[in-house]
């Protein structure tokens, strides 16, 4: 406990150069239950002590539990686009990850980077005012409940406490998979939180119905599925990115089929391949399976999520095999390449 104190009475020392001024709080990816919750929070400290604040976000909000998160609890993000005030802001904040978006890497490649808060593991060296990295956490969220029970702000904000204390809970639980990989900090978070939170609204943000579309990408890739042993490899075909969330969703659904102990669903999303990595098993592990299966992934820029199984590929290469952007021919080409990837490193390659 200490050390914890001794680390948010660091974030108020390494923050109030910013008083008065204007920071800017990046999210990396699609914006997941955790990082919103952490930003939410990181949005509040800085509020008591003078320092304003954006919650950027560069993919859109895809998850139907993300979207009702935001709108069940009045949450405002705001998505990137082109002509981004940038100049507005003295430095970034960083949640849940450890380096923004390609996407946003020149427009903040000058910003100072006033704190990065995170959970997986650190990924190189890191320059920021304030960095607090935990293993022994299972969500970002975990650690900033710990900086409001330090300054005790919850109970201070009244009725803004409600919305911050119920998406932390949302966050801890989704990181946790419903607490079941929780450690004690997650615990004792979560019992911090559950005074100020809605425990009704976090019910029904955690049962919302899935989009059609969603089902559908869902039924897709079950039709589309290969089996090697006892593992399942699923595709998903074109995936629209605000329906990107639906590849993880469906990943999570086949691995609930007897006999299979590692899923892998992948669909195109923009530039990239999209994939979704789920396993059970006690062989499998994610990160070292990603390398050995897709060698020439850019370990480097999306290395720091294996702990959530999904990672991506860039489309490029497959665009210059498919000749062109027919979106048949390109799934066609990928189809093949994935295919041939696993079917190698499962030993079932035919020649
Ligand atoms: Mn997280």
């Amino acid at each position: 406990m200490g050390k914890d104190l001794e680390k948010v009475s660091e974030l108020h020392e390494k923050m109030m150069p910013y008083s008065g001024q204007k920071i800017l709080i990046v999210l990396r990816g699609a914006p997941d239950a955790d990082s919103i919750s952490a930003a939410l929070a990181h949005q509040a400290i800085l509020n008591s002590w003078g320092i304003g604040s954006t919650i950027l976000h560069v993919e859109a909000v895809s998850h139907q539990e993300n979207l009702a998160l935001l709108k069940l609890l009045g949450i405002e993000l705001v998505q990137y686009r082109p002509g981004f005030p940038f100049g507005d802001y003295k430095a970034i904040s960083l949640v849940d990850s450890q380096r923004p978006d390609i996407a946003l890497a020149e427009a903040l490649k000058n910003m100072p980077v006033a704190s990065i808060v995170d959970h997986h593991d650190q990924f190189g060296v890191l320059k920021a005012d304030f960095i607090d990295i935990r293993k022994n956490v299972g969500s970002t969220a975990t650690i900033y409940a710990e900086y409001l029970q330090r300054l005790d702000l919850l109970a201070t904000l009244e009725e803004e406490s409600m919305p911050i204390a119920t998406a932390l809970m949302h966050g801890i639980r989704v990181d946790t998979k419903d607490l079941i990989v929780a450690q004690e900090s997650d615990y004792l978070a979560m019992a911090y939180l559950r005074r100020y939170a809605d425990v009704e609204l976090l019910g029904k943000i955690s049962q919302q119905n899935l989009s059609p579309t969603t089902m559908d990408i869902i039924f897709q890739a079950y039709q589309r599925k290969d089996i090697y042993g006892s593992f399942l490899l699923a595709a998903a075909g074109v995936v629209r990115r605000e329906d990107r969330d639906a590849i993880p969703q469906a990943a999570d659904f086949l691995l609930k089929r007897a006999g299979i102990d590692t899923v892998m669903v992948y669909g195109i999303v923009g530039e990239y391949i999209d994939c979704s990595l789920r396993t059970n098993s006690d062989v499998i592990q994610p990160e070292k399976f990603i390398q050995d299966t897709f060698p020439d992934v850019v370990m480097g820029e999306y290395g720091g999520r294996f702990d959530q199984g999904g990672f991506r590929l860039p489309l490029g290469i497959f665009k210059a095999l498919a000749s062109g952007d027919d979106k048949e021919a390109l799934s066609m080409v990928v189809d093949r390449y994935i295919k041939k990837q696993i079917a190698t490193k499962f030993g079932f390659e035919k020649g």
